[in-house]
C-alpha cells in the first residue's frame, strides 16, 4: 500500500526544476552557443547523462545504461515490479531548453518527492538515447532500439552520422558501448507496470485556451523520407532556360504540392520539407542533384500515409517530365499510438484534484512514448510552452507547469499503484 501523497510544496518543485533546467543550458552540456545542441556520444552528451545520473544516485537509485546508451534508474531490485517515469534530454540541433530536457528533470523531481515524503513508490526513470535524430537522422533511435523496430544491418550499416558518415554502430562502440547486445536492451521494460511521459507541447493549444496541463491519450503517426532528384549540373549563365535540368524545379513543384495535398487531406494532416542538400550549391552553377526530406503525420493512419504516397509518386513524375530522375525513400515510419485508458483516466483524477485548468489532447509531436506503450500501458502529461515555440532556441515553458505536471504524476502513480 502506497502511503498517502501529501500536499506537495509545488515552489520547490519548481526551483528544483528549474535550476537543473539552467544547469543543463550551460555550455558544458551543448556544442552550440546559439541552441541547445546535444547528442549521442558527445562530451556535452555524456555530461548530460552524468549529471542526471548523479541527481538520482544521490536519492539511493541504482543508475545504468543499456548497450547503446539509454540511461535506466530504479530505487527497486532487477525483477521487482516498478513505474516508469522520464523523456529524452538528447536536444534537436537548434533545440530549446525544455524539449525533452524539461521531462527528465520533471520525472527527476517525481523522484525526489518520493524519496522526500517517503512514498514508498516503486519507480524507473528511462532517458531515452537519439530521440531527436540529431546525430544519426534517425528520430526515436533509441526507443525504437529497445523496442526492436531497428534490424542490425541499420545499426551496422544504413544509419550514419551526420556529422561524419561513419555508422552508428562504430559510434557506439567508441563510446564505449556494447552495440552488439542492443536486443537485449528491451528488459529494461521488463517489470514496468506503467510508463508516463512529460513533455512541452510544442505547439499553441494549452496556451491559447488558458490550460496548464494537458493529457495526452493518443500520439500522431508520420512518415519520414526522402526525395533524391538527379538533374544536370551546368554553368548558371551560358545554359539557355530550354536545355536546363534543373532539379530545384522538382523540389519547388513537390514544396506546393505536399501544402496542396496535406491541405487537402485535413483531418489534421501536415507535411514538411525541413531539409534540403543542394549539390554543388553554388551561386553561379545549375544544381545536379538536390535531396530534401519529407516529414509527413497526422492522427489518423490512412489520411497522412496517403500524403506521403501520393507525394513521393509526384516527385518522381515530376522529375520524368523534365527529363530527370527522382528516387523516393521512407527513412522510418510509426504509426498512430493511442494511449492507456487507465493512466489517462488516473492522470485526469490527480488533475481535477489540483484545482487547475487542464485538458485532454492529443501529440501532434512524436514521442518515445510511441515505442514503449507497444508493451507497457503508458501515457503522457504536457505542458504549455510560449507561443508553441520549439525546436528553436527560443523554446520557453514555465518551471512552475512543471511542478504541477511533477505532482500530478505522483499522485496518479500512487493511484495506480493502489490497484
Ligand atoms: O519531431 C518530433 O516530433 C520530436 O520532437 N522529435
Ligand atoms: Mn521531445
Ligand atoms: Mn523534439
Amino acid at each position: 500500500m502506497m502511503a498517502p501523497v501529501p500536499s506537495i510544496d509545488r515552489e520547490l518543485s519548481a526551483a528544483r526544476i528549474a535550476r537543473d533546467i539552467d544547469t543543463l543550458s550551460g555550455r558544458d552540456y551543448t556544442t552550440s552557443a546559439e541552441a541547445i545542441r546535444r547528442y549521442a556520444y558527445t562530451p556535452e552528451y555524456r555530461r548530460t547523462l552524468d549529471y542526471v545520473g548523479a541527481q538520482l544516485r544521490s536519492l539511493g537509485f541504482d543508475v545504468s545504461e543499456d548497450p547503446v546508451g539509454t540511461l535506466i534508474a530504479r530505487n527497486r531490485p532487477a525483477g521487482e515490479p516498478v513505474f516508469g517515469v522520464g523523456s529524452h534530454c538528447d536536444s534537436n540541433r537548434n533545440g530549446g531548453r525544455y524539449d525533452g530536457t524539461m521531462g527528465v528533470v520533471t520525472a527527476l523531481e517525481v523522484c525526489r518527492l518520493d524519496a522526500e515524503h517517503r512514498l514508498g513508490l516503486p519507480l524507473q526513470l528511462i532517458s531515452f538515447l537519439e530521440e531527436e535524430g540529431s546525430g544519426f537522422g534517425q528520430m526515436l533511435l533509441g526507443s525504437r532500439i529497445m523496442l526492436q523496430r531497428v534490424s542490425e544491418q541499420e545499426l551496422r550499416e544504413s544509419f550514419r552520422s551526420v556529422d561524419d558518415g561513419r555508422s552508428f554502430w562504430e559510434h557506439a562502440e567508441a563510446a564505449g558501448y556494447e552495440p552488439a547486445r542492443w536486443r537485449e536492451s528491451i528488459h529494461a521494460l521488463d517489470d514496468l507496470t506503467g510508463w508516463i511521459e512529460m513533455h512541452i507541447e510544442q505547439a499553441r493549444v494549452l496556451q491559447d485556451t488558458e490550460n496548464r496541463i494537458g493529457i495526452v491519450d493518443a500520439i500522431a503517426g508520420y512518415v519520414h523520407a526522402d526525395v533524391l532528384v538527379r538533374g544536370r549540373g551546368d554553368h548558371a549563365g551560358a545554359t539557355p532556360m530550354d536545355l536546363r535540368l534543373d532539379p530545384t524545379l522538382v523540389l519547388a513543384e513537390t514544396a506546393l504540392e505536399l501544402e496542396r495535398l496535406a491541405t487537402e487531406a485535413g483531418q489534421g494532416t501536415v507535411g514538411t520539407i525541413g531539409e534540403i542538400d543542394i549539390d554543388p550549391g553554388l551561386i553561379n552553377a545549375i544544381a545536379s542533384s538536390v535531396r530534401f526530406s519529407l516529414d509527413i503525420r497526422g492522427p489518423v493512419n490512412d489520411a497522412y500515409r496517403g500524403v506521403a504516397d501520393a507525394i513521393g509518386a509526384f516527385a518522381v513524375g515530376a522529375a520524368r517530365r523534365r527529363g530527370m530522375t527522382a528516387e523516393f525513400r521512407i527513412r522510418q515510419t510509426l504509426a498512430v499510438t493511442p494511449l492507456d485508458g487507465a493512466i489517462v483516466a488516473a492522470l485526469e483524477e490527480a488533475a481535477r484534484a489540483t484545482g487547475e485548468p487542464f485538458r485532454r489532447m492529443h501529440s501532434g509531436a512524436a514521442h518515445d512514448t510511441m515505442c514503449v506503450a507497444d508493451r507497457v500501458p503508458s501515457a503522457m502529461v504536457f505542458v504549455p510552452c510560449k507561443e508553441g515555440i520549439s525546436h528553436h532556441p527560443d523554446e520557453e515553458a514555465d518551471p512552475a507547469d512543471a511542478a504541477l505536471a511533477a505532482e500530478i504524476i505522483v499522485r496518479a502513480i500512487a493511484t495506480l499503484g493502489d490497484g
